[in-house]
């Protein structure tokens, strides 16, 4: 078997998404998900112009030989533009792998470690009524986990609430030039405790309840707010301090007992080395889109579980279902799976990428079609060209910009 063909398809549903496909001469298919929210483009040049070029003429069943012969042989290694195109040809050759198998790729991957995959929903409003009436969205759809984000009293636009920017003026996904949002940490760190004691009252001390600060604090600040919740109990605190410090961690560790979850922004293992084997965090959390596909993100899910680290995998919106699907398969297969988020998506994105998994009382299966379990309607996916759109940039009162 060879590979002959490799297409990337940079499609816009509603939101952008980077598809690798590669096709052998046999006509079995692989499909990777290769999308970077606001750097699309700059993955998929990486693919087309770099990558793509590389792979005809290889055997697809060399999925080792070839992330090696990607990550070592660009000399220029880790980041998240070249992680997330060696993600996509990763994903797509165990796709080819399991089709040529007959076997849904969880299967060769140790097969099923657990019957469904327990996830995690998005619960999200400006103020603490729309907040209560989120979580409660969110359990009615059958999630028994909630991430909470609230608004926070004086900023008119903050991480994780839906709708406005900082003039306050609503803005669509699509936009040309980032969104501007407004941030103070100290009221952040004022409103957040008072949040999840509303919440607490309202659904009860049992409610698994996350929360995601988003890189967004000082070690010493990430302390006070971890211990500040403990009262509450929360599953996890998420990026709490920007990681790449790593050792920034041990102050938090020193000070509170709160869960850490830690990762979604990490490409490859040297980014967790410290985080890990000193048992700083709780959680893994980077997606296989971008941490260079399931090869590398199973190795670094047995590197955690001597440490009693679980898996977490990022799943927000813009991690296309083809990323999705990888990671639910091995949110099936590995031992020490901790929660998968999911945010779902739309009916369009989900017509453009038909697939085998299903959502079902909170929790996921990638289902029983061989391979991934994903098709790409090419000519659905062609009728939604790409259209510019980008992360937020988070801005202090002062002006100053400040991680988003
Ligand atoms: C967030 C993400 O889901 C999460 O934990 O951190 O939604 C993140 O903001 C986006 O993936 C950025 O593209
Ligand atoms: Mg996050």
């Amino acid at each position: 078997m060879k590979i002959v063909d490799a297409t990337t398809v940079v499609t816009s549903p509603g939101r952008n998404f980077v598809t690798l496909k590669l096709t052998t001469d046999d006509g079995v298919t692989g499909l990777g998900d290769a999308t970077l929210n606001g750097r699309e483009l700059a993955v998929a040049g990486y693919l087309t112009e770099h990558v793509a070029p590389l792979l005809t003429g290889l055997d697809p069943h060399r999925i080792e030989d070839t992330w090696q012969y990607l990550y070592r042989g660009a000399y220029w290694r880790r980041g998240p533009v070249t992680m997330a195109a060696v993600a996509a040809v990763d994903v797509a050759l165990w796709d080819i792998k399991a089709k040529a198998a007959g076997l849904p790729l969880y299967q060769l991957l140790g097969g099923a470690s657990r019957e469904r995959v327990r996830t995690y929903g998005h619960a999200d409003g400006r103020d603490l009524p729309e907040l209560l009436d989120s979580v409660r969205a969110r359990l009615a759809e059958g999630y028994s986990a909630v991430r909470i984000q609230s608004g926070i009293p004086g900023l008119k636009a903050v991480y994780g609430v839906h709708g406005t920017d900082a003039t306050g003026a609503s803005v669509p996904h699509q936009r040309a030039r980032p969104l501007v949002e407004d941030w103070d940490t100290d009221a952040y760190l004022r409103h957040t405790p008072a949040v999840f004691e509303a919440v607490r009252a309202e659904f009860g001390p049992e409610l698994p309840l996350l929360h995601d600060a988003h890189h967004r604090l000082s070690p010493i600040q990430a302390a006070r707010l971890a211990k500040d919740l403990e009262p509450y109990r929360p599953f996890w605190l998420e990026d709490c301090t920007p990681a790449e410090n790593q050792e920034a961690l041990r102050l938090v560790r020193r000070h509170s007992t709160t869960p850490l979850a830690v990762g979604e922004v990490f490409n490859t293992v040297y980014d967790y080395q410290t985080l890990i084997t000193e048992q700083l965090i709780d959680y893994v959390r980077s997606a296989v889109t971008h941490f260079g596909g399931l090869t590398p993100l199973r190795k670094l899910v047995d590197l955690a579980a001597p440490y009693q680290i679980r898996s977490a995998f990022h799943g927000p919106e813009d991690i296309s279902p083809v990323g999705m699907a990888a990671a639910i398969h091995l949110d099936l297969a590995v031992h020490n799976f901790g929660i998968q988020e999911y945010a779902g998506h739309t009916p369009l994105t989900e017509a453009v990428f038909r697939h085998a998994y299903t959502f079902t009382d909170g929790h996921l299966h990638p289902g029983e079609a061989p391979g991934l379990g994903v098709e790409l309607d090419e000519e659905l996916a062609a009728a939604h060209p790409y259209a510019p759109a980008y992360l937020p940039v988070n801005r202090l009162r002062d002006g100053s910009v400040h991680d988003w």
